[in-house]
């Protein structure tokens, strides 16, 4: 049970850093350049070059750091985790930011403001980029260590961990709503 929970979060660990990290590092240029589709902005003033660029590079560092420390960690836990190699590492942390921006884009074309919560989307939009893009740029890893009993663990965990990361963020001040 240990092995199964622990896994699934470590494997995760460079898919949840990159969002918090463009929160803190987020400002300057939206992506979307402030175009417009239909009504709506296209992305909105949320999703911005450096939040993103921020993000990725803090979620490949932690891949790195984790793929040295995963055997002094497993001993020590009596168990096994995951490496990651550095196109696994990309993966997660860039599909990461991919799927919060297509959860963006989503929700301007759903009529949301900008900062509206999608309960559900927003909780797991980022598992989904960040699983997608891994399997796109590791797929032998992906398949190996992404196990259907993980992703359940992923999917079930992922929802509460992001409501409390967020929660705090908002109670720390460095973020503007709890979701
Ligand atoms: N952020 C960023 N670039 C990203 C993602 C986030 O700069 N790719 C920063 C922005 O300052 C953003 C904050 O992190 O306002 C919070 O992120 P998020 O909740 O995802 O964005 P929202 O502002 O709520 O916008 P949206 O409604 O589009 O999700
Ligand atoms: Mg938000
Ligand atoms: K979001």
């Amino acid at each position: 049970m240990l092995e199964l929970i622990a896994g699934a979060l470590w494997a995760m660990l460079p898919a949840y850093v990159p969002n918090n990290a463009a929160v803190l590092a987020g400002g300057g240029r939206p992506i979307d350049g402030g175009r417009t589709l239909g009504d709506a902005r296209l992305l909105g003033g949320g999703k911005t070059w450096r939040g993103t660029a921020v993000g990725t590079a803090v979620g490949v560092a932690l891949a790195l750091v984790l793929d040295a420390a995963a055997p002094a960690v497993g001993d020590a836990l009596g168990i096994t985790l995951p490496g990651f190699p550095i196109n696994a590492g990309l993966g997660l942390a860039l599909g990461a930011m991919l799927g919060d921006i297509g959860a963006s884009f989503v929700k301007r074309r759903s009529g949301r403001e900008r900062g509206a919560a999608f309960p559900g989307l927003d909780q797991l939009d980022f598992v989904v980029g960040a699983l997608l893009l891994a399997l796109l740029f590791a797929p032998d890893w992906t398949l190996q260590v992404f196990t259907p009993a993980r992703i359940a663990v992923v999917v079930v965990v992922t929802p509460l961990l992001h409501l409390a990361t967020n929660g705090i963020a908002y109670w720390l001040g460095v973020k503007d709503e709890p979701w």
